[in-house]
């Protein structure tokens, strides 16, 4: 039978009440569908086990991924005018309870437990609430958005392995997690002020150039590159000082030329202007950054050029020459050896492989040198020879401080793969106890000294103050907790380098007493070495031992710190100033000028130390260069 008929013979046996049911219903579930269809899209989708993202992007942008939330929290809204430190109050009224992004050890994943930060109750008030990333509006490049909400496919952080020419893309694309934002507390509201107050002086009388000279309101030029301004941008970023920033990279686009006949350092550039390019572009995710960084690594890269392969000191960064300084044909071992992460990051963002390998190829060259004594090195290297010369002098100080701060860095950087550097920096910190470290009279305090010729010196460089903050990172990493505890006795030498002093600063330079005399301190200052030039380290340190041990003391330690910037080095007009006196309070002797590194790193790493949210630069995610400024890890832990 013809199934059309059957079907008819069928409707006409039906009764008209039987009928009229059978049709509201069909036409009930017809306008359903239509209407589903029209409000939620294709529907099927959500039947399958894929993210909204993931289906947005297939949907949205063919070919292309949306990239992943931003690693760092959404901006933090800086306060307003506060007016004069220290009458500070807070826009809005404490906020409880303190919201902490993510599972409180989320950060600690080393071996060693009792490193761990344990969960924090912050008892500081909550001043006010960030705002959220993805309602900020866009830069002029429609791919930026404020904190680097950035649409771009995502990229693997593993390191170039040959001839990669794949790029690398931002981490600030990468982080798997946008979880809440934590307020900022009121330490950290003071830290802004005290960055607006200094930008302000910079601003009003150095804009564009160098360094700001904020007593006789005007400036000095080193390369005449801006390295305050780039020296900052990524602590404006932190901040959440979004106005600045914007203003600082139109800067950058429209005035920062590297196309100029001047000589640079290359150290120096390194870490302050590549650096800073460097991570300014993994935290925004502005592909501005990255192409000033590629072009002033591009230029830096005639230093290489040498006997030797153990760069020259200065390169001149429109001609394309490198020279030793005029005086001799050495280059201070500290400066070959820290300029790696940076290099070494530029290549895998650019997968251009000649900035890593001339910088590993002058790691490994060092590795196998002989007159290290015990993994310590001397101060200077030969740029025709590659030898080591002034043999027999070891410091943590200056000309050498950073080698060790770059061997446990780098291997941190390449995911704790390259073992010639681990071996480096564990048998310098063996070398740093067995022949440096003593401890002063009548504190006890352990300090480094120094080693000329077998003469042991009491003299310990403020710059030393880098090394309880690496050693913590080492120990976080997995390395002994021997090396904890000496970076916790060492700490308190840095904090007593202030405390003992009459205006609270550290001078440059201390000399430890080894013998109790009545009337007698631990530290003695001599007249040469009593300025202060506004430098990070301590405050450095302490930002790695509260990150790791949740301690507050360091927090108040930092705190008084900042208190005595504030009371003895900041210039009413805008800026802060180094000084001349430390140990006159009355007249610490202002030096008319601020150094880059204030901003670009002592207020960051006290904006750091106030925060209680270990994601505000992630320690198992970032790897600060020697400049404070976070490079990625290429194999996050
Ligand atoms: C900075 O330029 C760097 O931290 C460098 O490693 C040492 N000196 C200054 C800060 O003191």
């Amino acid at each position: 039978m013809d199934v059309c008929s059957w079907k008819q013979r069928k409707w006409k046996q039906l009764s008209r009440l039987q009928r009229s049911i059978i049709l509201f219903l069909f036409a009930f579930l017809a306008v359903c569908g239509v209407i589903s269809y029209t409000t939620m899209g294709e529907p099927w989708k959500s039947l399958t086990n894929k993210s909204l993202d993931d289906q947005r992007t297939e949907t949205e942008i063919p070919g292309l991924k949306l990239a992943n939330p931003a690693v760092l929290p959404a901006p933090q809204k800086a306060d307003g005018n506060l007016g004069d430190y220290p009458e500070l109050s807070p826009q809005k009224p404490p906020k409880p309870p303190h919201v902490r992004r993510g599972p409180s050890n989320l950060q600690n994943k080393p071996p060693q437990r009792d490193m761990r930060l344990k969960t924090r109750h912050d008892t500081s008030k909550v001043v006010e609430e960030p705002i959220q990333a993805d309602k900020e509006e866009k830069t002029e490049k429609s791919v930026i958005s404020w904190r680097g909400a950035v649409i771009e496919p995502d990229q693997s952080t593993e390191p170039p392995s040959s001839k990669i020419k794949e790029p690398e893309k931002p981490l600030s694309v990468e982080a798997e997690d946008q979880k809440e934002p934590v307020p900022v507390t009121e330490r950290q509201v003071a830290v802004i002020e005290a960055f607006r107050h200094a930008w302000k002086g910079y601003k009003d009388f150095a804009w564009g150039h160098d360094e700001l000279k904020p007593l006789s309101k005007s400036y000095s030029e080193w390369f005449g590159l801006g390295l305050t301004l780039i020296d900052a941008l990524d602590t404006m970023w932190i901040l959440g000082l979004k106005e600045e920033f914007e203003e600082a990279r139109k800067w950058v686009a429209n005035d920062l030329v590297f196309d100029k006949n001047v000589d640079v350092n290359l150290f120096e550039s390194t870490i302050r202007i590549l650096g800073g390019l460097l991570s300014t572009y993994h935290l925004s995710g502005d592909s501005l950054f990255l192409e000033k960084a590629k072009d002033i690594g591009n230029r830096l890269m005639p230093a290489f050029k040498t006997p030797s392969k153990i760069p020259y000191s200065d390169v001149n960064i429109g001609r394309g020459t490198a020279h030793p300084p005029r005086w001799t044909s050495d280059s201070t071992v500290a400066e070959v050896t820290s300029i790696q992460l940076e290099f070494r990051e530029l290549s895998r963002l650019t997968g251009d492989e000649k900035f890593q390998k001339a910088v590993d190829e002058v790691m490994k060259h060092v590795h196998t040198l002989s007159g290290k004594n015990d993994g310590l090195v001397p101060m200077f290297i030969n740029t025709n020879s590659g030898q080591f010369t002034h043999l027999g002098v070891y410091t943590l100080g200056a000309r050498a401080d950073s080698y060790y701060e770059y061997l446990l860095k780098q291997w941190i950087q390449g995911g704790k793969k390259e073992n010639e550097l681990l071996e480096d920096y564990m048998r310098a910190i063996e070398g740093v106890k067995k022949h440096l470290l003593q401890r002063s009279q009548p504190k006890k305090l352990t300090f480094v000294g120094e080693l000329a010729h077998g003469h042991f010196s009491a003299k310990m460089d403020h710059l030393v103050c880098f090394l309880p903050g690496t050693l913590a990172l080492g120990a976080h990493n997995g390395l002994t907790a021997d090396h904890m505890k000496l970076a916790e006795a060492l700490i308190e030498t840095c904090y007593q380098m202030y405390a003992q002093v009459e205006t609270g600063l550290s001078p440059e330079i201390v000399h430890f007493n080894l013998h109790a005399q009545k009337g007698h301190k631990d530290v003695e200052i001599k007249p040469a070495d009593r300025h202060n030039l506004l430098r990070p380290e301590t405050v450095e340190s302490l930002f790695y031992m509260y990150r790791f041990t949740g301690d507050k003391k360091y927090q108040d330690w930092g705190w008084e710190i900042l208190q005595n910037f504030n009371k003895y080095t900041r210039v009413p007009t805008g800026g802060y100033t180094s000084i001349n006196n430390v140990q006159n309070p009355s007249n610490p002797e202002p030096r008319d000028k601020m150094e880059s590194f204030f901003l670009g790193e002592t207020l960051k790493y006290m904006f750091l130390l106030f925060s209680d949210d270990i994601d505000l630069i992630n320690l198992d995610k970032y790897v600060f260069n020697t400049e404070a400024h976070p490079l990625p890890i290429w194999v996050p832990t």
